[in-house]
């Protein structure tokens, strides 16, 4: 039976760089807008069973672009055995918000941390120890353009992929959200489902398609709770969600990145071949 590792990451992280290596594909590699819009697949040339799939380039998974309701829908409704998450090292912090969101759709995953000639050229330093010890998930770093620790990043993502571990709940929420989305989960009877807190997030943050898929009683009754909370927090669940995403995600990155010189992250946007 096949098993399917799906690549998922923000533009020009490198996931056609590293597709085309796992499929020894000799395609043109381009950066121009859309080239990824396509759904890319391609059997691992290390063993037929396994297919590769390249999804678009995206920073969130909102309902709002092409790249992202594609790289969505696949992931909830496909569901592949496993997904490689490939970051930029260089750039973890901007990185990690797409991370997350794939983490709370609990597909079994791992993330490639990749341009680690740029991290090391720069100077910084990741300690991967760490941001496993936070998450739980695996952090392995490539070099995605020399081949360096794809051999490694294929091993460890073809047996998360054989065992089926899923992601469990990081510490993002505080305690107000938190009794929100179980309150939540009780209106919509999404005890025991494994989409669970992605489905209540995506209700608590008005997410169209998410509550699309509601009765109109649940709808009434999601309001009033997300009414309640936003007077007690107050503020707007979408940027309440976003800021304690950002919050745990500049706690990690605090935790487990060192930078040598902060100018990088501006210059890196830059880069030229
Ligand atoms: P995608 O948009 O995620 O498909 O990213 P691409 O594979 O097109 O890569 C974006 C750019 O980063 C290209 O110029 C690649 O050559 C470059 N790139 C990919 N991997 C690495 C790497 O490990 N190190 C460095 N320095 N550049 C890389
Ligand atoms: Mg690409
Ligand atoms: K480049």
């Amino acid at each position: 039976m096949a098993i399917t590792i799906a690549l998922a990451g923000n533009p020009n992280s490198g996931k056609t760089t590293l597709f085309n290596e796992l499929t020894g594909s000799k395609q043109h590699v381009g950066n121009w807008p859309g080239v990824t819009v396509d759904k890319k697949e391609g059997k691992y040339k290390k063993d037929e069973n396994v297919l590769i799939l390249d999804l678009p380039g995206t920073y969130s998974l909102s309902p709002y672009s092409a790249e992202e309701i594609i790289a969505r829908d696949y992931l909830l409704k496909e569901k592949p055995d496993a997904v490689i998450n490939i970051i930029d090292g260089s750039n973890i912090e901007r990185n990690l918000y797409l991370t997350l969101q794939i983490a709370e759709t609990k597909i079994p995953m791992l993330v490639a941390v990749n341009m680690m000639d740029e991290v090391r050229a720069n100077g910084d330093r990741i300690d991967f120890a760490r941001l496993y010890e936070e998450t739980g998930i695996r952090f392995l770093p490539i070099v995605a353009r020399s081949y360096e620790g794809v051999d490694e990043l294929m091993k460890e993502a073809l047996k998360i992929a054989g065992e089926q571990k899923k992601v469990a709940d990081l510490p993002v929420l505080d305690e107000t959200i938190k009794e929100a989305a179980d309150r939540l989960t009780q209106v919509l009877g999404l005890q025991d489902d494994e989409s669970r807190l992605w489905k209540v997030l995506k209700v608590l943050e008005g997410d169209k398609e998410a509550l699309g898929e509601l009765s109109r009683e649940q709808i009434v009754q999601a309001k009033n709770i997300i009414e309640e909370t936003e007077n007690k927090v107050g503020t707007d669940m979408e940027a309440r969600l976003a800021d304690l995403h950002y919050k745990y995600i500049g706690y990690l990155a605090a935790s487990a990145v060192t930078k040598k010189r902060e100018e990088h992250a501006e210059t890196r946007s830059q880069r030229i071949d």
